[in-house]
């Protein structure tokens, strides 16, 4: 045994990559085809899988390391060289360290298809190369969402070219070269598979190399090439066993989670099969979702699902159970852990890698994680399309057309994809569309905001008001709302936006009550209060309270429990030139009527001279609202959130009631009690009111 480093390969000609995840160990024994590394640019994620097996005795990187190709990664005690992994090795051991890509002629041999190029010594001359289609993850006519590049166009290595988009992913394919587009041979809209030609580019500095030349761009190799290992036995042995568990084993299989890039414990976000779902093979069966990606896991087989033995929000890691499914197969003897990863690569469904991998890699183990790795790719984003698929409301109706990079920027910025309208070809969402979404959120949410709440506008899918120049009707004049008006405008707003209101509405009989204050009216001037009927509402309602807590309550913000207050602080609405405010008298319960009314004008007189404290503004558990001293029969106040009801008072009017025997002028009392439909009942909202119009009817209740 020796030790040698292992070094980053052809990672596409990718320079400066983020190492996102280290995923060995000093000290772990690993297997060719391991995960070393992962790497995240800004068009793909990729797995760095070992060369060879052996043990890991010093790691050279570190996760937020940026790398690129030919950079150290780890020492590596090789095993046994030659005899695990002969194809591998024969390769590499021409060289001296693991970095695969060095040899060029198994490339030559191994690699006809390579979309990134191998770094080439500096020519003089010019020369014109094939640029095609890298390895995409096995998809097979995989659509070409955009044609990033023009005929004429100068680009730069690493440029995107086009961008392809399956059901289940999408990828930037990006330039192998820097130099000029000469020709194109592909458009928008056309179906496209790994060695179909892209164009043809004009490069700079290497035309004295014709014979490397030649199979450098032959070579355009991409991300993930796992063919440098088609001829190992072993690979294909293996192949052929997945084949028979893809196609001929019949009976129940076991479907386990596949190579997920060495992730261990990946959430499941949404499990699309339930037991007796006939599924064919490719059909998703649940969807993970890890910090760094997410991935749909589609199944490696035709038929019938018998159990299942996972749920959403399971964590899974590599070779766990997800179920069973009866295969209608032709031997129907052969039963095989079916792994889904296999087929994935048949699927053309997957999103291709931008890494070159020259490794000479066993073609299963490759596959199966080149598979992996191509469901991972697509940045974190395409969950969205996961949803929608699925059904998910937030994206339903809209598939979403994004390329790698603009899903990582909406992964960066928290948006959901979805709720954003592309204005690329096709709908396609471009990287301006995410920016100029998240400008629309933020100003929306500015306007929310204190400084300008009653723009009626925009964010969270709420359709805009039209800004309308109201000077083409007439003549216009701009008024300035006062800060307060806009505080005030913003709580209504939220508070309209977020509880679903409910109003119900009664009438009090205040005859007796009426005379009795206008018979205490004086005695109350007397000891310096205006006794209105204000006082009364306020001790009535105090004392309802106290009888049903549920209306002197919050909602938790976890939606899942009422907060009930054990203080009875009521709120009352005072209308100011400025604006709307809202003193509050603190235990209220505990008050006498005159108590009441002092307390109420002596707030309302501060109100009016804006010289309330914060102090006397907060910690109401219930809220009136009296227009009675200006008219109106009934309306609907907003609900004071996060308390959960409110009392609008209308204007006291005689009417003639039916006492049984015959009609009675009394005075009757609108009451209109707005209420948070999620914290209270509509038969408990009934229940109060009509108690609260008993105890103003008979002020007397309140004694018993
Ligand atoms: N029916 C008939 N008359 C009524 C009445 C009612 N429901 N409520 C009050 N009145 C009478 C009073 O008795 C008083 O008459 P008298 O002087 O003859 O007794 C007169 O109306 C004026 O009352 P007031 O306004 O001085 O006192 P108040 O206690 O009724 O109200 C206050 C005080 C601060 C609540 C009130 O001035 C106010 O600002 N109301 C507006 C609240 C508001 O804007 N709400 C809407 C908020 S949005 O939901």
């Amino acid at each position: 045994m020796s030790s040698e480093i292992i070094k980053v390969p052809d990672i596409g000609g990718s320079d400066d990559v983020e190492i996102i995840e280290i995923a060995v160990s000093v000290g772990d024994v690993i297997s060719a085809e391991d995960t070393m590394i992962t790497l995240e640019s800004d068009k793909a994620s990729m797995d760095v899988p070992a060369p060879k097996g052996g043990k890991v005795v010093k790691i050279l990187v570190k996760e937020g390391d940026t790398v690129s190709e030919g950079d150290d990664i780890l020492e590596l005690e090789a095993e046994g060289e030659g005899e695990d992994e002969p194809e591998a090795s024969s390769d590499d051991d021409a060289s001296d360290d693991a970095a695969p890509q060095d040899d060029a002629e198994s490339q030559e041999k191994d690699e006809p298809e390579k979309a990134a190029p191998k770094k080439k010594s500096s020519g003089g001359g010019k020369r014109t190369v094939e640029v095609k289609v890298p390895d995409i993850g096995g998809g097979d006519g995989v659509e070409i969402i955009e044609v990033a590049v023009s005929e004429g166009d100068e680009i730069s290595e690493e440029d995107t070219l086009i961008t392809l988009e399956s059901d289940k992913a999408s990828m930037d394919v990006p330039s192998p070269y820097s130099g000029k587009i000469v020709s194109l041979s592909i458009k928008e809209g056309d179906s496209v598979s790994e060695g179909d030609l892209i164009g043809t580019m004009e490069i700079a500095g290497e035309g004295d190399d014709t014979e490397d030349d030649a199979p450098a761009a032959d070579d355009a190799e991409a991300p993930g090439a796992d063919d440098g290992a088609d001829t190992d036995e072993d690979s294909a042995d293996e192949e052929g066993d997945d084949e028979d568990a893809d196609d001929s084993a019949g009976g129940r299989q076991e479907i386990r989670v596949p190579d997920i890039g060495g992730s261990e414990g990946v959430e499941i976000i949404e499990v699309a099969i339930s037991e007796g779902d006939e599924i064919d093979k490719e059909d998703t069966l649940i969807t993970l979702e890890s910090d760094k990606a997410s991935m749909d896991v589609p199944s490696p087989v035709k038929g019938k699902v018998v159990e299942l033995a996972v749920k959403e929000g399971d964590s899974v890691s590599e070779g766990d159970l997800i179920g069973y499914v009866e295969v209608a197969g032709q031997s129907g003897g052969k039963k095989k852990a079916a792994k889904t990863g296999g087929d994935a690569s048949k699927s053309g469904s997957k999103a291709p890698k931008s890494e070159a991998r020259k490794d000479g890699a066993k073609k299963d183990d490759a596959k199966a994680s080149a598979d992996s790795r191509a469901q991972r790719q697509p940045s974190g984003e395409p969950s969205p399309e996961a949803r929608e698929k699925h059904g998910d409301d937030k994206t339903a109706g809209a598939h979403v057309h994004a390329g790698p990079a603009v899903r990582k920027l909406a992964r960066e910025l928290g948006v959901d994809l979805g709720e954003v309208k592309g204005s690329g070809p096709k709908g396609r969402i471009l990287k301006d569309d995410v920016d100029g979404f998240v400008k629309q959120v933020m100003k929306a949410r500015k306007n929310g905001g204190a400084s300008a709440p009653a723009a009626a506008s925009g964010g969270a899918g709420i359709p805009q008001v039209p800004a309308i120049d109201f000077s083409q009707f007439g003549e216009i004049e701009e008024k300035p709302m006062s800060r307060l008006m806009k505080a005030g405008a913003n709580n209504l707003h939220r508070s309209w936006l977020n509880v679903p209101h409910v109003t119900q509405f009664d009438e009090a009989d205040i005859t007796e009550l009426e005379a009795f204050r206008k018979s205490m009216k004086a005695e109350a001037e007397s000891q310096g209060a205006k006794l209105t009927p204000l006082p009364f509402m306020i001790k009535a309602c105090a004392y309802a309270l106290r009888k049903f807590p549920q209306f002197n309550s919050s909602l938790h913000p976890d939606g899942d429990k009422l907060i009930v207050k054990h203080y009875v602080h009521i709120g009352v609405a005072v209308d100011t030139p400025d604006g709307l405010m809202v003193p509050v008298i603190r235990d209220a319960d505990k008050k006498s009527l005159i108590d009441l009314a002092k307390e109420s004008v002596e707030l309302a007189k501060k109100a009016q001279n804006k010289k309330l404290s914060r102090e006397e503004m907060s910690g109401a558990s219930f809220t009136i609202s009296s227009l009675g001293s200006i008219g109106g029969t009934a309306f609907t106040p907003i609900v004071n959130t996060p308390e959960v009801a409110i009392l609008g008072v209308s204007k006291s009017s005689m009417k003639p009631v039916w006492n049984g025997s015959e009609f009675e002028p009394r005075l009757m009392l609108p009451l209109s009690l707005s209420y948070d439909h999620r914290a209270v009942n509509g038969a408990d909202a009934a229940r109060f009111t009509a108690f609260l119009a008993q105890v103003l009817t008979d002020i007397r209740r309140m004694l018993v």
